[in-house]
């Protein structure tokens, strides 16, 4: 292990980069623009572990690929219901994670999570929240009911962007029509897709990537939203770029860490997950992702943009979790969404 180390350090200050100079190899599967690099280069410095990053786009994209058997990657980060319907799947391994040194720093309500009760299988990455942004410079409302979104006004009308996740858009219309997570009822199921179909005479693309850059050049004015990436993209690309808390509620989520059953690189997405539950390393990527973090004293390390930020404020509106859905439920959401994408 120690020659690995010096061997990363090496590679390091010699500014290699080719897999070559690396002992190891860790290839993680995240999120589209939720893996900092700085995070990545510290990382290859201290261990001598090289990482690959590939992306997805939501929850659905990921769980599809896990259930292919073995996918090449180490380490993936899916929300709460899904690391429970992974669970169930057989997809994840069991890893230590609370033998590790690092875990005394994880935020004791975030410890032992309902989705992993003994906290065998996940880590924690970031936490927040899905709801609506739009530029308010072009749009005349300001998103005080998701009824703006899933009934929008004419200036919207083509200008809009929705995520292409049956899971995301289907619990947002819940919250909007007041119907249960996970509903098994027919009717109820009846009513989202009828809200969705109107919507869809609205709406540009269904997508989850690319939100920013459509809000940047106005060919949107209104798209899903992830409070984090709003926040990113009012920072780096336009200040009028505004994360909505609407009083219906807004959908939660926590990400994990988790290792797939399968990985070849064991070890090394031990020493990473380990890594991740330091606060200054998780703080690094709160700063580039801008997301909320699970991990004690990771605060000390934001940067002054995270302190106050509007899109990771403590809402003043519901927020409702995400639940992994009985085959029932499940059933009636890919039914909705097949129907309505037809
Ligand atoms: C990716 C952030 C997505 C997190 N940019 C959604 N759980």
């Amino acid at each position: 292990m120690i020659k690995t180390i010096k061997t990363g350090i090496l590679a390091t200050v010699m500014g290699l980069t080719s897999s070559a100079a690396f002992a190891e190899e860790l290839h993680l599967y995240n999120w589209t623009d939720y893996t900092s690099p700085d995070l990545i280069a510290k990382f290859e410095a201290e261990t001598g572990i090289k990482v690959v990053v590939d992306t997805y786009d939501s929850n659905e994209t990921l769980l599809a690929k896990l259930q292919t058997g073995v996918t090449g990657y180490d380490v993936v980060f899916p929300s709460q219901h899904f690391v429970e319907i992974m669970v169930k799947e057989d997809l994840l391994q069991k890893i230590d994670i609370k033998g590790m040194p690092n875990y005394a720093n994880v935020v004791a309500k975030f410890q032992n999570p309902p989705w992993d009760p003994t906290q065998e299988y996940s880590a924690p990455w970031h936490w927040g929240s899905a709801s609506v942004q739009y530029r308010s410079d072009l749009y005349d409302g300001t998103l005080e009911t998701l009824g703006e979104f899933f009934e929008p006004s004419e200036q919207v009308n083509g200008r809009l962007q929705v995520f292409k996740s049956a899971d995301e858009v289907v619990t947002l219309a819940s919250l909007y029509l007041d119907i249960p997570f996970c509903t098994e009822d027919p009717q109820d199921a009846k009513r989202i897709l009828e809200l969705l179909k109107g919507q869809k005479d609205a709406v540009l693309l269904y997508a989850s990537e690319s939100m920013t850059d459509r809000l940047a050049n106005g060919e949107v004015i209104m798209a899903s939203a992830w409070n984090g990436d709003t926040m990113k993209g009012r920072l780096d690309v336009n200040e009028n770029i505004v994360y909505a808390f609407p009083k219906e509620g807004v959908v939660g989520w926590f990400d994990s860490i988790v290792v797939p059953k399968g990985a070849s690189n064991v070890e090394a997405a031990k020493v990473f997950i380990n890594f991740m539950m330091a606060p200054e390393n998780i703080a690094i990527n709160a700063n580039f992702a801008r997301y909320a973090t699970a991990i004690t004293g990771a605060s000390d390390y934001f940067d002054a943009d995270m302190v106050g930020a509007p899109e990771l404020a403590t809402p003043t509106v519901p927020v409702v979790f995400g639940e992994a859905c009985s085959a029932d439920g499940q059933k009636l959401i890919e039914r909705i969404w097949t129907q309505l994408l037809k």
